[in-house]
């Protein structure tokens, strides 16, 4: 009945509010024009490393393939993905950034 429906809707509201969000892993992926310097900036401007730690995950991106940058919700994944790719093309370097689901 009528009361019954309004009771389940109210459950899934307070489901999805305690529920955590879908989280996503944040990559960049190695190519082999990007200069190193440029990938080391990137890591500083979009996801706040120091030289230090950009300069690591740098390296593991060009040794690996690939390396996970960052995990965040749905909404801010794709954009720091946005962000990335239009500075790299800017740029006119080839650095792709992605996502996946963590
Ligand atoms: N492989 C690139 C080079 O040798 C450097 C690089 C690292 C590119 C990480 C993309 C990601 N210049």
């Amino acid at each position: 009945n009528a009361i019954s429906i309004d009771k389940e809707r109210l459950l899934e509201q307070e489901r999805k509010k305690t529920e955590p969000p879908p989280m996503y892993k944040v990559l960049l992926n190695n190519d082999d024009y990007t200069p190193m310097d440029f990938v080391v900036e990137i890591l500083m401007r979009f996801f706040r490393m120091d030289a230090e730690k950009a300069n690591q995950l740098m390296l593991t991106v060009h040794y690996r393939g690939k390396a996970v940058c960052g995990i965040y919700t749905a909404e801010i994944a794709e954009t720091k993905v946005m962000q990335v790719n239009q500075y790299a093309r800017k740029h006119q370097h080839p650095l792709m950034c992605t996502m996946e689901q963590a």
